[in-house]
């Protein structure tokens, strides 16, 4: 089916049926995409960061993320190595998409991370995720 993936093509075919699933046209919207996160982060607020994630999966920019792109993401965030997984967080961060990452897009990302997690985890791992992040940057 997708050859150059990391994955199984039943492990492909398994996350394709969890897909329609949930998005029965077989495209995940952005408020889908939302949905999703709140689910996991019932507590904080998700909005924000699930829009910025939202954008690294919708790779051809058209408003709303096919299997293909899903399972794209999926494969560089879960099995990709080192570089890919760098470039992908570097595109999570560099907003503008200009191939530098600003102070404000650094605070950005930790604002969207902070109002997420907030009240889940405690300061000390926000801490943690902003170092990490600040390891990214060029
Ligand atoms: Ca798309
Ligand atoms: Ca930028």
């Amino acid at each position: 089916m997708l050859p150059f993936l990391d994955f199984s093509e039943k492990e492909i075919r398994q996350w394709h049926k969890g897909f329609l699933k949930d998005c029965p046209n077989g495209l995940l919207t952005e408020e889908g995409f939302i949905k999703i996160y709140r689910q996991f982060f019932p507590q904080g607020d998700p909005t924000k960061f699930a829009s910025l994630v939202f954008r690294v999966f919708d790779e051809n920019n058209d408003g709303s993320i096919e299997f293909e792109e899903f399972i794209r993401a999926l494969s560089v965030t879960s099995r990709g190595n080192l570089d890919e997984k760098l470039h992908w967080a570097f595109r999570l961060y560099d907003v503008d998409n200009d191939g530098f990452i600003t102070r404000d897009e650094m605070y950005n990302i930790v604002d969207a991370i902070y109002q997420m997690v907030v009240s889940t985890f405690p300061l000390s791992l926000i801490y943690l995720i902003y170092c990490m992040g600040k390891r990214v940057s060029p």
